[in-house]
């Protein structure tokens, strides 16, 4: 079966094939792709356990599908296009030739210290190529990458080095972001000092600021190149992998604890992103596509690096951030690449609104094609404007919705293909069965229906545990609902039987665009010295989408306020980093608790969203005098 449809007639096909014999549907498919030895069975599976197996027996390399396998007929087409932070700075540009060649190279320092199958490499970097470079390296020897964001702190990137007991790091001296850089290897020699098992790290320059290098330990990037070049180790073999074989540890946040390491492996993730990139994108040969998230974030791995290259595309990287040095810089992006898809965030969209048109009006933005949006609900005013503005009406616009832990896209339209509607994230896939269930888990059927989403079936690209604690995992995503992929969003089901994303039903923040634990801010609050007790909720933000306001008891009351709502925030930054520093920080003497000593976060999101007037019921309240107290202090 062809990897692409191209006709709503053609979705409505394959989607009905792949319900009634989805075993049939992904086997074809995966067909499209180079396996080194091909399956005995396409699917096992139970959500009890979980248990899940895609391609059993199955083995391949996933950096063959990127790289070699483009060599034939695409060797000098751009791969990878970058674009500095500073616009002043020459592009980079690499082709499948050249890409396949660094990777070789890298892959080759990386084994030349040490690193082989199944090591886990931890990799802190700037949105330069040599991230893409470096996660196709570890992929090319097996080796499981675990990419962390470059915004958080030394705690936080300790907490996922130890979790997953990295050996080796990549990083970089700094990343320039707008004005501001960030010391990279400083704040990577930090988080070290309490990880015994990292034994190299290989450092990039890309700042240019100085850094400490420990001998025995720290490696510069640039010189160990020059040493594989000179010793010819400039090919590397693609280590055969297991369908089955972790490919990357991804870390997301969840409503309970530390954040958790996703787990995706090769064959599913593979043949998903692929499938999902080239159908949702309608992508043609040629075309310049341009995604603006960071590889730090499943979007990155799955639409910038994986099924890009997959589908053999030139995948356009940019190292710095949509309003530097203005608030249109996207758009001279798109002018001067000439970029065709533009994938990007609403909290970007918003942020980039609130400047006017002046930032749009000159620019040439006639070469785009299909503009798509992901991350967050798409609000009916960001929608619009995206839709006027930047696609000036002939665009359609992608409203893709997926998670960390789904690997791909699983509701979206297909460009130029599903009728859109805005704020929709419209139909699923084909391979993908979403349900609605109401909170016993019953079904609700029929449409104009709400509800909590779940998926009935698994696809390829669902992740298959939580690194080194599978229980947590099946706690977490496949014991609220018997026998579901539970997702922690609400839905609503429209007359058209098309989708609506209505947010998180669970407690997880949608920060601008990134998952934030309220546990996991509260406790970074509780570290604070004078705490003695903190409640975090969102409440709706007009560019964030949603900010972080914390409710806090302080041991005695802070002589100056202002002072120590800046302390506080500056100890969240300092303990997870400054994506999940809270916007408001009430002092409170008492929180609103049940009998049994359960925060009623209902009520303090309620006072939070501004809506006092409207608090529900109150009557299992311990003191609802506390109540009172907040709302007439609230911020
Ligand atoms: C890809 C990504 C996942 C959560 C998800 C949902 C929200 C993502 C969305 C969307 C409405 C969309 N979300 N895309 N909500 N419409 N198009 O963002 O992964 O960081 O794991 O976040 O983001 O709430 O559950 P991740």
């Amino acid at each position: 079966m062809k990897l692409q449809v191209e006709n709503f007639e053609e979705y409505q096909k394959a989607y009905q094939y792949s319900v009634e014999n989805p075993e049939g549907f992904w086997g074809e498919i995966a067909e499209n792709f180079v396996w080194k030895k091909k399956w005995n069975k396409v699917l096992d599976w139970n959500f009890k356990e979980p248990k899940i197996e895609w391609y059993q027996g199955a083995t391949l390399n996933i950096t063959e599908n990127c790289l070699d396998r483009h060599l034939a007929d695409k060797a000098d087409q751009p791969a990878i296009v970058w674009e500095s932070n500073d616009p002043n700075e020459a592009n980079r540009t690499y082709t499948y030739r050249e890409l396949h060649q660094e990777v070789c190279t890298f892959a080759n320092v990386l084994k030349q210290n040490g690193a082989k199958k199944g090591d886990r490499i931890c990799l802190y970097m700037p949105m330069v190529p040599e991230l893409a470079i470096a996660v196709l390296a570890c992929a090319r020897i097996g080796a499981i990458h675990s990419v962390v964001f470059g915004g958080f702190s030394a705690q936080s990137i300790a907490d996922r080095i130890q979790d997953a007991q990295c050996s080796m790091v990549v990083t970089a001296d700094g990343s320039h972001r707008g004005n501001k850089e960030i010391f990279l290897k400083h704040i990577m020699d930090e988080a070290i000092i309490s990880c015994p098992c990292v034994k190299t790290v290989i450092v990039l320059e890309r700042s240019k600021s100085a850094v400490s290098m420990i001998k025995g330990r720290d490696l510069f990037w640039h010189s160990e190149m020059e040493r594989m070049r000179s010793l010819g180790l400039t090919d590397c073999p693609a280590e055969e992998m297991d369908a089955e074989d972790p490919l990357f540890i991804l870390y997301t946040s969840g409503s309970t604890g530390k954040p958790k390491g996703v787990v995706h492996t090769c064959g599913g993730y593979m043949v998903f992103t692929a499938y999902t990139f080239q159908n949702i994108f309608q992508y043609q040969s040629g075309e310049m596509y341009f995604c603006t998230a960071d590889i730090g974030w499943i979007t990155g791995h799955s639409y910038i690096v994986y099924g890009p290259l997959i589908q053999g595309a030139t995948s356009l990287i940019f190292e710095g951030i949509p309003t530097f040095p203005d608030a249109g810089r996207f758009w001279d992006i798109v002018d001067k690449h000439d970029v065709n898809i533009l994938y990007t965030a609403p909290t970007a969209i918003r942020s980039l609104m609130q400047f006017g048109l002046d930032y749009v009006k000159d620019k040439d933005l006639s070469s785009l094609r299909v503009l798509g949006s992901v991350g967050e609900p798409i609000n009916e005013e960001a929608w619009n404007w995206y839709n006027e503005h930047i696609g000036k009406g002939k665009c359609p616009i992608v409203d893709t919705w997926w998670q960390t832990e789904t690997g791909g896209i699983l509701i979206s339209p297909l460009a130029n293909i599903t009728p859109t509607k805005p704020c929709y994230a419209t139909l699923p896939l084909p391979g993908v069965q979403p349900i609605l269930v109401d909170e016993k888990g019953e079904e609700i059927t029929g449409n104009g229906v709400s509800g909590n989403l779940c998926i009935k079936f698994p696809w390829p690209g669902i992740l298959r545990t939580t690194y080194g604690d599978h229980e947590r995992c099946r706690t977490n995503y496949f014991a609220t609902y018997e026998d579901l992929y539970f997702t922690g969003d609400g839905c609503m089901r429209d007359e058209d039987g098309y989708y609506r994303i209505t947010g998180r039903v669970d407690d997880v923040m949608n920060i601008s665009g990134h998952r934030i634990g309220t546990a996991e801010v509260e406790n970074a609050i509780n570290m604070f010295t004078d705490v003695i007790e903190s409640a975090v909720v969102g409440y709706p933000h007009d560019i964030k989408g949603q900010g972080i306001y914390a409710y806090v008891i302080m041991a005695s009351t802070p002589k100056d306020p202002v002072l120590a709502r800046k302390d506080i925030a500056a100890t969240v930054s300092q303990i997870i980093g400054a994506i999940a520093r809270p916007d408001k920080i009430q002092f409170v003497t008492g929180l609103p608790k049940t009998r049994s000593g359960k925060i009623m976060r209902r009520i303090l999101r309620k006072i939070a969203e501004g809506d006092i007037n409207n608090l529900g019921d109150t009557s299992t309240l311990l003191d609802p005098s506390v109540v009172d107290k907040i709302k007439e202090e609230r911020l």
